[in-house]
């Protein structure tokens, strides 16, 4: 029996003793590879903070004590150290474990994440709580360097220094968001500020201050005397220090009998604790450790030679086409500016900054800031394209609506991974887009059927003078060919792709490929329907849609976005607004809740937001027996 599988919680971990802590971190990894080559996952971060995992448990007493790890993409050895080592292999898996901290899946997750740098914030909520209780938990969260760039974080610790509350916040420092982190933080935080760097340091100050007349001896001494100073004035323990904390660091987060000691230290603390780890992204497992931007977050793979083992698809994805149309675009006009929150290669930006150095920036993970920036920019005449994911702009929502819209300026937002985004689940899905960019005056907001018409949508953006934004889906475009000649949509209008008298499908994005599925689908049933591309949320096609449901009053309207407010509402509103009244409408889309992890595929056939559910839709709603239309067919 290996040790990993004698423990049920992290009691179980405390009766290892110290010696045997490496064998356990190395099961650990076995199975973490094993299980995340199997179902995808986070698996350079994870692998990076084994020890790190280890040594919280086996110090603090959790779940008494809270530990909150940012992110939460890294995880997986506090998941199998804290009784979820059986049910570790569904990890990501529909009704598995989730890849994230979830309250919910455990007591020993002290809170929820996915969306990155909200641990001091929740972190030292939890320790006021504690305080005002009377109970003395401790409070350890775990950040990356990478989320240090988000703003929160800063908040987070402002306060935290203020109010003096007894926190641990362990920096996770590996020098890598996904990809090379940036900022003039990162660069503070560089090995550069090694122990032989701060030696050297050390001596050569030591000996300029005594070089100094009258002085420098007194100030030699002075320093000698409180040593740390030395330290504090060349590490980044000079910044936390200013903010209120302790700053212990920074310590090899692979020697587990170092960070055992050190913990144990640190636990009899009762302030702001800042303790800095350097850890290894992709430890242990060779692949990862040579390439941990490709292993930060993968699909399955093998393990032997850490190879992936889907096949490269011949159709691109989306965000490859939208990567691709921003170097073509941007060669001839140097207006165009590309920003990405720390996500270069996942918005598909890699051969933007190689091509155009100047022209790009990341930003770090700073929505907020990058969409500020943007709007900036703006205001001196580029066209930033803020490419961003659904689900992290939003973020920046005010930054979209107080900086952008309200003097309409022209950023334009590139938003991937709209719509179900399959095995990241609750956190990472992008629902939301057209209902909260919908409301705001100033904003355009399109969805492209496929990759010609994502290409279309940049161009239009480009050729609009104000905030406009196109949303399209995680994974493989639809398989069109991408015309040479890119021709900007009209703004507003949508197109007719069939004709049929029984049923009018409005479908927006995706949905629009669904919807051809299911009129070839109801054909054969005898039902014919008109399905229209409708491209806009904002401003809606009211004059096609409006004459569409004089005629064919029997409306079908599907959407990857929630109900409330989505596309469906927009197409209700503008009926309401024309004074049509008479027809029946089922609107598709995702129900008032947050989805969870699985594959695309079954989420959206759970959510009927597929070809199925529009036919079986058609079917109730063209069902002279059923009860629920008949009120409404018969005014027809
Ligand atoms: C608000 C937000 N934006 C973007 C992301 C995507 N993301 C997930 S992990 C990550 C990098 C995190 O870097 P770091 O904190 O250093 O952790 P590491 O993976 O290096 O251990 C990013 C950008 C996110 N989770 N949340």
């Amino acid at each position: 029996m290996s040790f990993l599988e004698k423990i049920d919680s992290p009691a179980d971990l405390k009766r290892l003793s110290r010696n045997n802590l490496p064998v356990l971190a190395d099961e650990i990894r076995k199975v973490v590879v094993d299980v995340v080559s199997k179902n995808g996952g986070h698996l350079a971060s994870s692998l990076g903070v084994v020890e790190l995992a280890i040594a919280i448990h086996y110090v603090f007493d959790a779940p008494r004590d809270k530990i909150i790890w940012d992110v939460g993409h890294q995880s997986y050895a506090h998941k199998l150290l804290t009784g979820r080592r059986e049910q570790f292999h569904t990890l990501r898996r529909y009704q598995g474990l989730c890849g994230f901290s979830r309250i919910s899946e455990s007591p020993y997750d002290a809170f929820s994440t996915g969306h990155s740098s909200t641990s001091i914030s929740s972190g030292l909520g939890i320790a006021c709580a504690q305080r005002l209780k009377k109970e003395k938990a401790k409070v350890i969260v775990v950040i990356g360097d990478g989320s240090m760039t988000g703003g929160i974080a800063y908040e987070g610790l402002n306060q935290a220094g203020d109010i003096h509350k007894d926190l641990i916040v362990i920096l996770n420092d590996n020098e890598l968001s996904i990809s090379r982190n940036v900022g003039a933080l990162s660069s503070f935080l560089s090995r550069t500020f090694s122990a032989k760097y701060l030696l050297d340091f050390k001596k050569e100050f030591g000996e300029f201050l005594k070089s100094l007349p009258k002085i420098g001896d007194d100030i030699y001494q002075f320093a000698k005397r409180t040593e740390d100073s030395f330290k504090t004035f060349v590490t980044p323990g000079m910044l936390f220090e200013a903010f209120g904390f302790e700053y212990f660091g920074p310590i090899d987060g692979h020697n587990l009998n170092h960070l055992i000691s050190i913990l144990n230290n640190i636990k009899n603390l009762n302030e702001p604790v800042l303790l800095h780890v350097l850890t290894k992204k992709g430890k242990g497992y060779p692949p990862a450790e040579k390439n941990p931007v490709f292993f930060h977050g993968i699909g399955c793979f093998e393990v032997k030679t850490g190879n992936c083992k889907k096949k490269r698809n011949s159709i691109p994805s989306y965000t490859q086409v939208f990567g691709d149309a921003m170097v073509q675009l941007a060669k001839d006009d140097d207006r165009i500016i590309a920003v990405t929150a720390a996500m270069p290669e996942g918005t598909g930006l890699v051969k933007f900054a190689e091509t155009y150095p100047d022209r790009f920036f990341d930003v770090g993970i700073a929505e907020q800031h990058g969409v500020t920036f943007a709007a900036g920019m703006a205001t001196e005449g580029f066209r930033p394209v803020v490419a961003i994911y659904s689900t992290f702009l939003q973020r920046a929502y005010d930054q979209i609506l107080h900086d952008v819209c309200l003097e309409g300026l022209p950023v334009i937002f590139a938003i991937d991974r709209g719509g179900i985004v399959g095995e990241d689940g609750a956190t990472h899905n992008g629902l939301f887009d057209f209902s909260y960019l919908r409301s705001l005056p100033n904003m355009v907001v399109m969805a492209p059927k496929d990759e010609n018409e994502l290409v279309r949508m940049l161009a239009t953006a480009l050729a609009h003078n104000g905030p406009i934004a196109f949303r399209y889906p995680r994974g493989i475009a639809a398989g069109v060919k991408v015309e040479n000649e890119i021709i900007p949509i009209p703004i507003g209008k949508g197109e007719i792709l069939t004709g049929g008298d029984d049923l009018l499908i409005l479908a927006i994005g995706r949905s629009v490929g669904e919807a051809l599925i299911a009129h070839e689908t109801l054909l054969k049933r005898g039902i014919s329907s008109t399905v229209v591309n409708c491209r806009f949320v904002k401003p809606l096609d009211a004059d096609l849609i409006g004459s569409l449901v004089k005629k064919i009053p029997r409306v079908i309207t599907m959407e990857e976005n929630v109900r409330q407010g989505g596309f469906g509402s927009a197409v209700l509103e503008c009926l309401s607004d024309q004074g049509i009244t008479n027809f029946c409408m089922e609107r598709l889309g995702i129900p008032d809740l947050f989805v969870e992890h699985g594959p695309q595929r079954l989420i959206r056939s759970k959510y009927s937001i597929d070809a199925l559910a529009i036919v079986h839709t058609a079917e109730k709603l063209l069902n002279p027996f059923n009860h629920h239309y008949m009120t409404v067919s018969a005014r027809f």
